[in-house]
């Protein structure tokens, strides 16, 4: 169930609810999202649609993450989250999103689910959320740009979705696609990538427990900007593979087409696995700019996610792009 009523809130949860509304509300000092819980009438657990994934406002009901998904860093300001993006479907200064994503329709959104699946189909996003209990994963995300954040998402993982479609023995790799719209996207009105964005995992990459399929941030639904209704959240892969706003999920034999790889080939790889050994043809990857912070910070191997991740890799060439 994605939305419990009130008795069935532990008491443990309910406490540490209010610790991470009141820690939000310090961190925010009480701009950026609080203004969308208002805009969207937050529901509150028995409401009427209490069912449904609400489209704005508050997400509640939702699991506090486990330690071992839960990065011990500050938080990243919801401010600087929701206000400094790549979304290149809304242009590609950092501004652009935020500015340019109002045009978004979140609501319908189905997302097909097709390919080497016995049961595929075209779901809608409230029916591919409800079977899952909402979590909270706090991740640091490193772009490839060397800027890196932290950030409260919340979803379900992205391996027990995929098992609901019953995936069969040919369910090698997952591709993924974000909406093609030149209407309520504008960026797509220029050839900035060739659209759709793509992006794609091995299926063992996809059925990790860390791979997180996000529908909030912050306490909240998620943000046009940051790839409404449901995106992608890959913590120890470069920022890129993290895909907004998906429309379809293929299941199949074949690696998948990758727009980033596809579009500078010696830049980006299929794997992009964070690696601060491995320079981008331009620039280091050993450090990186923590938003909100002055001094640099080391970059870790798969974004410090190596004691999870680093044995899904054994054998390969971790220098090698692919
Ligand atoms: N569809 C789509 N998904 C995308 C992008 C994009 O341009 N289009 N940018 C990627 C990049 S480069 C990064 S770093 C992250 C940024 O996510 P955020 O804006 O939520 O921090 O989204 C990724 N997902
Ligand atoms: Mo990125």
């Amino acid at each position: 169930m994605l939305i419990r009523s009130a008795p069935d809130l532990r008491e443990s949860e309910v406490a540490d609810r209010r610790h991470y509304l009141n820690r939000r509300a310090f961190i925010e000092g009480g701009v950026g999202l609080g203004a969308l819980a208002l805009a969207g009438g937050a529901l509150g657990p028995g409401s009427a649609d209490a069912a449904a994934l609400p489209r704005k406002g508050q997400l509640t009901g939702v699991r506090p993450a486990p330690p071992r998904f839960k990065a011990e860093d500050e938080l990243t300001p919801a401010e600087s989250a929701t206000t400094y993006n790549n979304f290149y479907e809304f242009g590609t200064d950092k501004s652009d999103p935020k500015r340019y994503s109002g045009s978004l329709r979140t609501r319908p959104w189905s997302v097909a689910v097709e390919g080497a699946v016995e049961k595929p189909g075209v779901i809608g996003i409230e029916d591919l959320i409800r079977p899952h209990d909402l979590e909270e994963r706090i991740y640091r995300l490193r772009c490839v740009e060397a800027w890196s954040m932290v950030i409260p998402w919340i979803g379900v993982p992205l391996g027990d979705v995929l098992k609901r479609f019953a995936p069969t023995s040919d369910a090698k790799y997952v591709a993924f696609e974000t909406l093609v719209d030149r209407e309520q996207m504008p960026g797509q009105r220029r050839r900035t990538l060739d659209w759709p964005y793509r992006e794609g995992l091995r299926i063992d990459e996809a059925t990790h427990p860390l791979a997180l399929l996000a529908v909030g941030m912050y306490g909240e639904v998620l943000p046009s900007q940051n790839g409404a209704p449901i995106r992608l959240v890959v913590p120890w892969k470069y920022g890129f593979k993290s895909i907004k706003s998906i429309v379809k999920i293929r299941l199949q034999k074949e690696m998948p087409f990758t727009s980033w790889s596809d579009e500078a080939p010696g830049e980006y790889g299929f794997y992009a696995n964070v690696n601060p050994e491995v320079s981008h043809p331009r620039w280091s990857q050993s450090r990186e700019r923590r938003i909100g912070e002055f001094f640099k910070r080391e970059t870790l191997p798969f974004n410090g996610y190596a004691d999870q991740v680093a044995s899904l890799y054994a054998g390969m060439d971790l220098r090698k792009l692919y």
